[in-house]
């Protein structure tokens, strides 16, 4: 079924759901020396009873789309040693999850050690299996308190932030070396303040803006928290940039789709640029402008889209690449990937991004390690268990998680630190 006609793949094996690669086949797409090659995951969205301000959401009727509720999402929290022998089995050295803030914190000052043992755990049981850890510490979700207080709003917030962040440093900076301060500043506020899709659901610019610089602000905190903690410690955060190209030739258009294209892909990181060791770059988007005196409208140019409608184009994660030149960082790619439950176009798009990867390594830009989102089918936000971002397939009342055929290319793809 994902065979397409003209395109040579070699022939996977399933042997008790392990993976056995066909080592001896040239490589045409050769990466780096020590490249990480992992999937990226988020805590609400798979690890299951959380109690945070996104659970106390989505029991009001109607905001998830499927009406669904995240409940017990993949069972991770109880899973995870089945979640790392998914990436063992992956053939992959390098894994991204994010802590739950509010499991670690859930009153103001007062810090679950259990929940911060069961973290150290998983850290430390990726690198008994070889898998570098990469820790995201914000992923979207707070704590009742914090969002009580008006969340990342309150003037406070960079400082509770920075107390949380103080005391994962003690607990987990021996086992940790990479990590995240915050999952896509941009997405996180246009969503929650400007659209008005996320909790709390705003819809003011202003209040857009000053959450932008809070975070800011707690990433900066947290980058100094963390090197002071551990001094080999590498921080970085995770952008979300797009490809933003002018749908008309015309001079109007050309300039405000390149005023967009400065605020969202480089604003935040020129406010932060130095406190990062590394940039983490998330890529999903090419976005086609039209702007007229009369208002502006975002689209999918050509036909190719996932099933959640947005277009794939791989020559994004190339352009988006050669963009983050100028900061002379090492870049880590901490997400890309699609919703595909039929599993018809996820190899397709490895490859094809990878590709381009690859390519803009070759230009120079000094990309270390890819990232695929994701490991498991999630809790997709407000669009709830419908959309199959996972290279297995999760059973959401038994919890089994099955391959998809991808994943089965994706793991040779990473034993071979090629294809
Ligand atoms: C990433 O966001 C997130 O980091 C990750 O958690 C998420 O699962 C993944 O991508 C896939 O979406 O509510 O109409 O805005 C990328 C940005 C966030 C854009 C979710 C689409 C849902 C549609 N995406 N958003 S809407």
């Amino acid at each position: 079924m994902y065979f397409k006609k003209g395109v040579k793949r070699a022939p996977v094996w399933y042997n008790s759901s392990t993976f056995m690669p066909d080592k001896k086949k040239k490589l045409k797409y050769k990466f780096p020396q020590g490249f990480l090659w992992g999937t990226a995951t988020s805590a609400h969205q798979i690890e299951g009873g959380n109690e945070n301000n996104w659970t106390e959401w989505e029991r009001q009727a109607g905001h998830i789309a499927d009406g669904s509720l995240s409940g017990r999402a993949c069972n991770s929290w109880e899973l995870y040693k089945e979640d790392i022998r998914l990436v063992k089995e992956l053939h992959n050295n390098a894994y991204r999850f994010s802590l739950e803030w509010s499991r670690i914190e859930p009153r103001p000052g007062h810090f679950d050690t259990d929940a911060l043992r069961r973290y150290r755990d998983l850290a430390r049981e990726c690198r008994r299996s070889g898998i570098e850890p990469i820790v995201t510490l914000y992923h979207w979700t707070q704590p009742l308190w914090f969002a009580r207080q008006g969340g990342w709003l309150n003037k406070q917030s960079p400082l509770w932030f920075r107390q949380y962040v103080g005391r994962v440093a003690k607990e987990l900076g021996r086992d940790v070396t990479l990590w995240c301060t915050i999952n896509e500043p941009l997405i996180y506020s246009y969503n929650s303040y400007f659209q008005g899709k996320w909790p709390p659901q705003a819809h003011s610019f202003w209040q857009f803006k000053k959450v932008l610089r809070n975070l800011a602000k707690a990433h900066k905190l947290a980058y100094f928290v963390l090197h002071d903690a551990s001094s080999d410690c590498r921080v970085g955060i995770a952008k979300n940039n797009q490809l933003f190209e002018s749908y008309l030739d015309k001079w109007f258009n050309k300039l405000v789709v390149t005023f967009v294209s400065r605020f969202w892909n480089h604003s935040f990181l020129n406010k932060i640029q130095d406190t990062l060791d590394f940039i983490g770059l998330n890529y999903y988007f090419h976005s086609v402008v039209y702007v007229s005196l009369r208002g502006y409208v975002v689209m999918n140019e050509n036909k190719k889209v996932s099933d959640m409608g947005w277009e794939i184009f791989p020559r994004g994660i190339y352009e988006t690449l050669t963009e983050l030149k100028r900061y002379r960082l090492p870049v880590y790619i901490l997400e890309n990937g699609l919703a595909d439950s039929h599993d018809e176009q996820r190899v397709d798009f490895i490859q094809e991004h990878l590709r381009c990867v690859h390519q803009a390594i070759k230009e120079g830009v000094d990309v270390r390690g890819y990232c695929h989102w994701s490991l498991l089918d999630n809790f997709e936000w407000a669009d709830g268990f419908e959309p199959k971002f996972g290279l297995y397939k999760v059973n959401f009342k038994t919890f089994e998680r099955t391959p998809r055929p991808s994943a089965g290319v994706y793991a040779e793809i990473a034993q071979n630190n090629g294809f």
